[in-house]
């Protein structure tokens, strides 16, 4: 979905600096206030102009890191809870609106929506306004003065599911687990309904969600992750959700590490119907993970009314960011559209100057481009671990995502000096999947070594010794009628961490002896298929899925340059035809 991608991030900057009062349903109100008070800014007729916010570039920090500023979490907590309880839901702006974008709502700023892309700025820009909202409401005072000076300089949030964290850390920060959270409000100290936790949806709201082959979504009264039941009595279970982000957390490490290091054309990275790895893939997992069967992350119209995705989509944004400073020659290029959305037919072809629906550029109608938004920072945002400086990157690439064997080990165990090069190999599960053969999605996951037998538990796979990775592909229903494509998409299982490991405990050859890992993987690599329900799926249920083993040299950079990937080869595909249980 390069629409997941910030070739679009544009940003509300109207409401950035608007102090924009909801009051009841009157949001309109507050918000003309808040073009008259905005210089450049105007909004007439139908539109909301969007335009540059003034107050300078600032950037966006990660979620744990703007937890450690005392002021700026307590204003952030404030904001996220006057958006989600004190604004109208019938307002444009209000959370159940703008969450409903994702795939819900028809129409926004009077056009039909079909580029979520936006989402992130027009998310933060709403965040702060609510934020801003939030602070006015403290009397006069010193500390209304303080939190008024954190305002100006405070972004939205990303969560970082890919990062390394110290040990014993969580994956899953304790924030977004617990139900309660204490704060300073106007009126002094309180324990309030954390907004992190869960979003409470409105009392008019289930009409909108009712699905008759599945009535858990107008039954829900809030946003759950992997719940303890399909009914009004649902439960989050954010101890399981920690556990199975847990266990995918190398590989998506690995994932993110690959794209930003190996990958060099746009096309490829932001959209899973190219071969190679997306970030479109890796965002997918991360819903499925997150939602489990039946939370809302895992179900694509609704997953954006939990309140973790918009940390997740901006970090997807974040990664983006920053595959796009280390890559600055490339850009969207110009790629046919697959799936029919609110605004497109699914034969249209979008490159850099196609509309980005629904966010206006002016108040005459013009739509913003990939083009317009290319330089990102022109929208008042940055992110705090991207730098210019490629020296600076490719250190901050290497000790967030970076491998984890140590380096010193690394290049004994695996570099091999070819014609008189610095080379290492890397090796690639890529899985061509259908995307629609399984209501909701399904997971691959991938083995090397003895892979778990039949009689044990699926849903312990991914705690299995052997267990490589996996990955998703995810859909929902409504999408399978809108696709002109095979349906097939693009995903991967890296596998050369785990083949790294291995040959430190003496199990393959050096990476380098590609005959001989070829062997190895051709004898040990073994892959399942579950459902979203953690059940075993035969392969054969899934028509067309097939895996090949990829590889290719990589020529080391240096200190401020990429490493670069020759031409891949395909070592060995493996093909179902129908063949129940595969290549186990
Ligand atoms: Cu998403």
């Amino acid at each position: 979905m390069s629409r997941y991608l910030r070739t679009i991030a544009v940003v509300l900057a109207v409401l950035s600096s608007a102090i924009c009062k909801p009051i009841g349903g009157l949001f309109h109100s507050a918000e003309e206030l808040a073009y008259r008070q905005t210089p450049g800014v105007a909004r007439r007729g139908n539109y909301h102009a969007i335009s540059t916010p003034g107050g300078g570039v600032y950037p966006r920090l990660e979620i744990r890191d703007l937890k450690k500023d005392t002021d700026a979490w307590n204003i952030f907590i404030l904001g996220m809870r006057q958006w989600q309880e004190e604004v109208d839901p019938n307002d444009a702006f209000s959370w159940y609106k703008i969450m409903g974008i994702h795939g819900m709502q028809q129409q926004w700023d009077s056009v039909p929506q079909a580029d979520g892309g936006p989402y992130c700025a027009l998310i933060e820009q709403t965040l702060l306004v609510n934020a801003r909202t939030a602070v006015s409401k403290f009397p006069d005072g010193g500390l209304k003065d303080r939190y008024s000076k954190v305002l100006e300089t405070l972004r939205a949030p990303y969560f970082d599911w890919a990062r390394k964290l110290a040990p014993g850390d969580p994956i899953l920060p304790d924030f977004f687990q617990r139900p309660k959270v204490d704060i300073v409000t106007s009126t002094g100290n309180q324990t309030i309904d954390n907004p992190l936790f869960s979003y409470k949806f409105p009392s008019n709201s289930r009409k909108d969600l009712y699905d008759p082959n599945q009535l858990w979504w107008s039954e829900y009264p809030n946003t759950v992750r992997i719940p303890t039941s399909q009914d009004a009595s649902a439960a989050s279970r954010n101890d399981v959700v920690e556990s199975e982000l847990n266990k995918t957390s190398l590989n998506l490490r690995e994932r993110v590490h690959h794209i930003l290091t190996l990958e060099t054309n746009f096309s490829n990275v932001s959209s899973s119907s190219y071969d190679g790895d997306s970030l479109e893939s890796v965002h997918d997992i991360v819903h499925m993970t997150i939602g489990g069967d039946g939370g809302h992350m895992s179900n694509v119209p609704y997953s954006s009314f939990d309140p973790i995705f918009m940390f997740h989509h901006l970090n997807i944004d974040h990664v983006a960011a920053m595959w796009q400073k280390g890559h600055q020659d490339t850009w969207v290029q110009p790629q046919s559209q697959e799936y029919t959305t609110f605004a497109r037919p699914n034969d249209a072809v979008a490159d850099e100057n196609s509309a980005l629906y629904p966010f206006h550029k002016t108040i005459a109608g013009d739509f913003f481009s990939s083009k317009d938004v290319r330089d990102y920072t022109v929208f008042g945002y940055t992110y705090d671990d991207i730098s210019d400086d490629p020296a600076i990157l490719l250190q901050t690439i290497e000790e967030h995502y970076g491998d984890p064997v140590p380096s010193n080990q690394k290049r004994e165990a695996s570099k091999v000096p070819k014609n008189g090069t610095d080379a290492d190999q890397v090796y690639i599960a890529q899985i061509k999947a259908p995307k629609f053969a399984l209501p909701g999605g399904y997971f691959v996951y991938v083995f090397v070594g003895e892979a778990p037998g039949d009689d044990s538990d699926p849903s312990c796979w991914n705690s299995h010794p052997n267990f490589a990775g996996s990955t998703a592909i995810w859909s929902s229903d409504n999408m399978k009628h809108t696709t002109n494509g095979t349906g097939m998409v693009n995903t991967v299982v890296p596998l050369t961490w785990t083949l790294q490991k291995h040959k430190a405990d003496g199990k393959v050859a050096d990476l380098c002896e590609k005959d001989l890992v070829t062997e190895y993987l051709l004898k040990n690599l073994s892959w399942r298929v579950l459902s979203v329900q953690k059940h075993d799926v035969p392969l054969g249920a899934i028509p067309g899925i097939e895996l090949s083993v990829i590889t290719a040299s990589v020529t080391l950079g240096d200190a401020t340059k990429f490493p670069v990937a020759g031409e891949y080869e395909i070592v060995f595909t493996q093909k179902v035809a129908g063949k129940d249980g595969g290549y186990c």
